[in-house]
């Protein structure tokens, strides 16, 4: 008999609901759900995929343990019994020589074990965690939520905007549900959109105005917005009255960066700059959906973030229906946060977080400081995980030198961090200087080929999910295990719990099951269903009633209870609590004396379709859409260099030299170049220094990932500008051992 589970596809963030049909626990197909309000029954083409990403014969399928030199590629299979006996007994060592914050973890993007991966480590007592959240709308998040209370990712279109800034963000190739919202609230309410982007990108095709700034002048367009709509009075006299604070300071502060400043940043004409401020200005509702562009300016993310926040504040647009809406915690569902156990992390190892004595908004000493005031308003705060956790390329050199003490040990799950962190020569010295490494995987990448054991992931469509997008929405969505693990794969949740069972944390962990814990979290909000599955099979999702205007009730969840303008906590961390210019880093406004050498400007970011990162390599139907990596550049500039569409080129920068093949595009104006990221090859020869062609295209070898070019508050580093030069790769020139 086939059976129909009701999944959600976890390939990006989407979480699009499919229907998993499942005849004597094998799936025999997956399709869209028609039901699903995400995506209405559509797959995008890796959604069209799990079957051949469920059965891939590349799969890690069993516990491996490294035999052979690190980096030699050589792996035998064991038992997870072993596997996990030998890795416990190795952290408690570490633990006994070095300290607990020699133990640290490596994460990407948010995946399946939210809550998990941190309540081993509060645990386990390290407070060395990293994601790569701070290019991952951490800068911006933070300090929204340190502005006015909570972030407002969730720009709120829907209820009737008439106005959307889409400000460095692709919904067109990154959220396709996203773009398919946008453009029916533009059919229902004449939505203007405005795409702030360098390159004519799939979104930018749609708007209403595309913004051609320079990469990493967006802070300078933000300033000359605010410097027009108050200059010329067109905010709300009211909402900055009532509730915002530093609105004095701001005006005076805004004063330098009129729009004639601000075109000789920008490259877009002064007027431009002028009517598209009274344009978002005079809209109401409006709202801005920034994309990760913003917060991978490096140096100065937060200061771009500050300007948004006030541009939204003083033109009166937060949680209004249709402008910038302030969702907060889930009021009854067990959240991420609660779920961490971050009280049990003493304050001594709180304090051992490498980098918090530097980038601090989004370490511990700014998140005990944010927790008191989210608390104090909404009962709950954000999720640790992402919002304080150590500095990625400081814990990489740390790692390196063992300063200021040793890191001798990471545990890798759900990242390639050879990919997709900067510098990735870097961290690949890194990488081979621990003592342990562990990996849990769906495949052999070229990060886990550096570890001592590779380890089984299950992927969606074996586990259920539960998921309050990285804990911060006042929603959820779930969806239903399709089919129990194949062969010995386990669940990231699974592998925490068993490793923290023999860990001596056994009693922190009951749970026999995923689903039992997303029961447990559920049991109170008044389903009355027996499980986790029931829940699903009858309601699927839970949202929160929407209120707005919570502040005219609550007060903003900040030390004031208004909107800082002028923000206390950036202040009281020692930061510059206004919105400011800062010279972006890596342009060439900043190293003049490069540009020579170096003339073009490499945008080292943005997500394409098909892939999502560096994952999908290995899938046929995937990787035949786009066989290999993409550099695209303007016809014009590959004229003066002699480069014909599909010609390899070299790409340089000081940090490092990489190639991909060219494509040209009058998208992409005359001066920029956009190297795709997440390159790597899996039919590569899998030894060091090869592994698998991981320094050949990757667009990350090019990137200086250096603390003094990072984001003051939150140590974002910079991927959206670095001056390179090109070449064109003459015959039959190889990559390997020389770049
Ligand atoms: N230059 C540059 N660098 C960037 C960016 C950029 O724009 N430019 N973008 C940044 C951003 S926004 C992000 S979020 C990061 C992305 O960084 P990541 O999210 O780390 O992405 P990947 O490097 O593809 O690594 C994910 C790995 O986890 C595995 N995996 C996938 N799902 C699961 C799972 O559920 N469980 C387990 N155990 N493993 C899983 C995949 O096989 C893959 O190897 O990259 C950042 N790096
Ligand atoms: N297909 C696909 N979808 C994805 C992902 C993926 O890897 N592939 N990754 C997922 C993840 S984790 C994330 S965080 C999101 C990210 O998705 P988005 O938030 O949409 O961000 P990006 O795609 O990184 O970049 C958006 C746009 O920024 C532009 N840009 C480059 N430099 C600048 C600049 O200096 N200023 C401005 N204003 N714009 C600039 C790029 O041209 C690009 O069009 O996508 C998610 N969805
Ligand atoms: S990968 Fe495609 S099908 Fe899957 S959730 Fe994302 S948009 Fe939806
Ligand atoms: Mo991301």
């Amino acid at each position: 008999m086939t059976e129909i589970r009701k999944v959600a596809c976890h390939y990006c963030h989407m979480n699009c609901g499919m229907l998993a049909y499942v005849e004597d626990g094998v799936v025999t197909k997956v399709a869209g759900d028609p039901e699903h309000p995400y995506n209405l029954g559509a797959q995008c083409p890796r959604g069209v995929s799990t079957l051949e990403h469920l059965n891939h014969p590349n799969r890690i399928n069993y516990p491996l343990k490294r035999i052979g030199e690190r980096g030699s590629g050589q792996f035998k299979r064991v038992g997870w019994e072993e596997a996990l006996e030998d890795i416990a007994a190795r952290i408690t060592e570490l633990k006994n020589k070095y300290g607990a914050e020699t133990i640290s973890t490596i994460g990407g993007t948010n995946r399946t074990d939210d809550f998990a991966r941190r309540r081993f480590f509060n645990l386990l007592g390290s407070p060395n965690v990293i994601h790569t959240a701070p290019v991952c709308w951490i800068p911006n998040f933070l300090t929204e939520a340190s502005s006015f209370g909570w972030g407002a990712f969730d720009a709120e279109i829907m209820g009737g905007s008439k106005c959307c800034v889409v400000w460095g963000h692709n919904p067109g190739a990154s959220y396709l549900p996203e773009m398919r919202t946008m453009l029916m609230a533009r059919e229902m309410f004449g939505t203007k959109i405005i795409v702030i982007d360098p390159v004519f990108s799939e979104t930018a095709a749609k708007a209403d105005i595309w913004l051609p700034i320079r990469p990493n002048s967006d802070n300078a367009l933000a300033l000359a917005w605010l410097n027009v709509i108050i200059n010329e009075g067109l905010y709300d006299f009211e909402f900055v009255e009532n509730w915002t604070v530093g609105f004095a300071e701001l005006v005076d502060r805004v004063q330098a960066f009129s729009p004639e400043w601000a075109g000789e940043k920008t490259g877009v004409s002064p007027e431009k700059i002028a009517e598209t401020a009274r344009l978002y200005a005079m809209s109401k509702p409006a709202c801005i959906a920034w994309g990760v562009a913003t917060d991978q300016l490096g140096r100065g993310s937060t200061k771009g973030a500050q300007a948004r926040i006030a541009l939204r504040a003083i033109t009166g647009n937060i949680d209004v229906p249709g402008g910038d809406v302030i969702p907060g915690p889930h009021p009854t569902f067990i959240t991420d946060w609660e779920m961490e156990l971050n009280d049990l992390l003493p304050e001594e190892q709180r304090g051992k977080q490498i980098g918090c004595d530097r980038f601090k908004l989004n370490s511990w000493p700014g998140y005990a400081r944010l927790t008191e005031n989210l608390v104090r308003v909404w009962g709950k705060s954000l999720p640790a995980e992402w919002f304080c956790e150590a500095h990625p390329p400081s814990l990489f050199r740390t790692m390196i030198t063992g300063t200021p003490y040793p890191v001798k040990a990471s545990i890798i799950l759900a990242d390639n961090p050879l990919i997709s962190y900067a510098n990735s020569r870097l961290v690949y010295q890194a990488l081979k200087s621990l003592d342990l490494l562990v990996a849990m995987e769906y495949w052999m990448t070229p990060s886990a080929l550096l570890a001592d054991y590779v380890l089984p992931a299950a992927s969606w469509i074996e586990r259920p999910v539960l998921t309050t997008t990285y804990g911060v929405s006042d929603f959820l969505i779930a969806s239903q295990r399709g089919i129990q693990p194949l062969y010995e794969r386990k669940t990231d949740i699974d592998f925490w719990s068993e490793l923290g069972h023999r860990l001596g944390q056994g009693a922190y962990w009951p749970w026999q099951s995923d689903e039992e814990i997303f029961h447990y979290r559920l049991e109170q909000m008044g389903y009355g269903t027996s499980g986790f599955d029931e829940f699903v099979e009858y309601f699927r999702m839970d949202f929160a009633p929407r209120e707005y205007k919570k502040y005219e009730t609550k007060g903003f969840a900040t030390p004031s209870g208004k909107v800082e303008l002028k923000n206390s906590l950036l202040e009281e961390l020692g930061y510059d609590p206004l919105p400011n210019y800062v010279v972006p880093p890596f342009t060439h406004e900043a190293n003049p004396e490069l540009a020579e050498k170096y003339p073009v400007i490499l945008i080292a970011g943005g997500g394409f379709m098909p892939f999502f990162h560096s994952e999908h390599r290995e899938i046929t139907r995937l990787r035949l859409l786009r066989p290999d990596p993409r550099v695209a550049m303007n016809p014009k500039l590959a004229d003066q260099y002699g480069i014909k569409e599909g010609d390899w080129v070299w790409i340089e920068t000081p940090t490092g030299k990489i190639k991909q093949r060219a494509f040209l595009s009058e998208g992409i104006p005359y001066g920029y170049v956009q190297g795709e990221r997440g390159w790597w090859f899996p039919e590569k020869d899998t030894r060091d220094p090869v592994l698998m062609g991981v320094f050949e295209s990757n667009v990350n070898v090019l990137l200086n990932d250096d603390p003094e070019f990072c984001d003051e508050a939150t140590g974002a580093w910079c991927t959206r500008t670095a001056q390179c030069r090109i070449g064109k790769v003459e015959g039959g020139e190889s990559c390997i051992g020389e770049c």
